[in-house]
């Protein structure tokens, strides 16, 4: 039998009248998934490309809710204390909420949002109790920023995927009030310098926060990509904190408390303070540093000789970004990737790199420059810099191997 190799157009996915009338005389031949798309070998049937003729019935009807297509299997593999978003599954740079990271010291909540109340005093001329309505009727604010747990690094084996390595980070349109809107209302005294968070759940996750931070871009949160907060993200309410480490914006939010020093509390002493060189400690540590991955390709896809989209996200929780740069020859040499708008600050932003791979062994790196110059360093800078003793605050350059064959594995470093 002769056979060749035939595309289905991708547009109306049909196949061509040519395959059709060499018709189902043949035995069906597997479909093969290359680069640009599903190849078959003529002789295929149209039965057998699709068993299940979506045009010969009529299908569900319109749903209360809708779903996901049960072709595309998207998970955070939770553990005890957290899940990760699959980065290497998304599209665009806005998270699916069902798919945004958690991290809970103590379980999710079960909070009634028409009992939920949140109490501001200390250091404020007049304290107040606030109900989530109350709070919704403030003017409201909308933004577009990433949130990310400063534990989010992991490069222990070649076997891990972008969700595996910092998929403790994910972006969502965050909507509530802002919390300077909030300390006017309860006039804060001109000598309150921080102010604690205090959630309602069963950790009572308790951080201080310097007041600028407050007054600047704080948001006090009850929604998130266009509907309520979900449970997992601090229904009804949360502080956000634009570019601060994930700890500092307080889900399930119930107390502020103004003050004119920091509260000291178990997860800013205890944890959330790191170890660095010479037995010497980080605290406060809240902005994010920039950080960058390559999303595709990446563990545990392949790649075929020819021209490759490499794509990827960068952040920085200092601002902008201002340039993403590739290495498709293991870091020798560096071609700035081309950016997606909207560039937004503090932002999750999509970058690519179109790189035609000749079938040889390299690796492919990406780095990212912010608007303050801040440039994403090596593994190596990072703990020269710090020493090695914690993973956290952790945002180094990370490479993927490119086999011969096609396979793509992560390239593991120790600190
Ligand atoms: N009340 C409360 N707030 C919390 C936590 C918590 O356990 N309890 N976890 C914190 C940590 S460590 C992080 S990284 C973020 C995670 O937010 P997410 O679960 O919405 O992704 O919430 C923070 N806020
Ligand atoms: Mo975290």
């Amino acid at each position: 039998m002769k056979k060749k190799i035939i595309h289905i157009d991708q547009i109306s996915g049909k196949i061509s009248r040519r395959t059709l009338l060499g018709g189902a005389a043949t035995a069906a031949v597997a479909l093969v998934q290359t680069a640009s798309g599903k190849t078959i070998q003529e002789g295929i049937s149209v039965t057998e490309l699709l068993p299940d003729d979506p045009t010969k019935r009529v299908g569900p009807l319109p749903g209360e809710v809708g779903t996901r297509s049960a072709f595309e299997k998207l998970v955070k593999k939770p553990s005890e204390i957290s899940s990760r978003s699959p980065l290497q599954d998304f599209y665009g740079v806005i998270t699916p909420s069902d798919l945004h990271f958690e991290r809970h010291h103590a379980g999710v909540p079960a909070i009634d949002p028409a009992k939920h109340e949140l109490l501001i005093h200390g250091m404020v001329d007049k304290p107040m109790v606030f109900t989530v309505a109350d709070l919704k009727r403030f003017p409201s604010v909308s933004r577009i920023a990433f949130l990310e747990c400063s534990g989010n690094f992991r490069m222990s084996k070649e076997t891990l995927t972008p969700q595996d390595i910092c998929g403790l980070t994910s972006q969502s349109e965050w909507t509530g009030v802002k919390l300077s809107t909030l300390f006017r209302e309860v006039n804060v005294q001109p000598k309150a310098s921080w102010f604690l968070a205090e959630g309602s759940d069963a950790a009572i996750m308790t951080r201080s926060i310097p007041i600028k931070k407050g007054w600047d871009d704080a948001i006090i949160a009850y929604a998130q990509n266009g509907e309520a907060l979900r449970p997992e993200q601090g229904y009804p309410v949360r502080l956000f904190l634009p570019g601060w480490e994930g700890n500092t914006s307080v889900k399930w939010l119930r107390r502020l408390e103004l003050s004119d020093q920091p509260f000291m509390t178990r997860e800013e002493t205890s944890k959330y303070t790191e170890p660095v060189k010479d037995g010497k400690f980080r605290q406060f540590s809240f902005d994010i540093d920039a950080r960058s991955i390559i999303t595709f390709p990446s563990y545990p896809k392949t790649v075929e000789k020819g021209w490759i989209e490499i794509r990827g996200l960068a952040w920085s929780g200092r601002g902008k970004i201002v340039q993403v740069d590739v290495s498709t020859d293991a870091g020798r040499t560096w071609v700035p990737a081309t950016l997606q708008d909207p560039v937004l600050d503090k932002a999750h932003t999509a970058f690519r790199h179109l790189w035609q791979w000749n079938g040889e062994a390299t690796e492919i790196l990406s780095r990212v420059t912010d608007e303050t110059g801040y440039r994403q360093p090596t593994l190596k800078q990072l703990t020269d810099a710090r020493g090695n003793e914690s993973g956290y605050h952790f945002n180094p350059i990370t490479a993927w191997q490119i086999k011969p064959d096609g396979t793509v594995l992560f390239k593991p470093e120790t600190t």
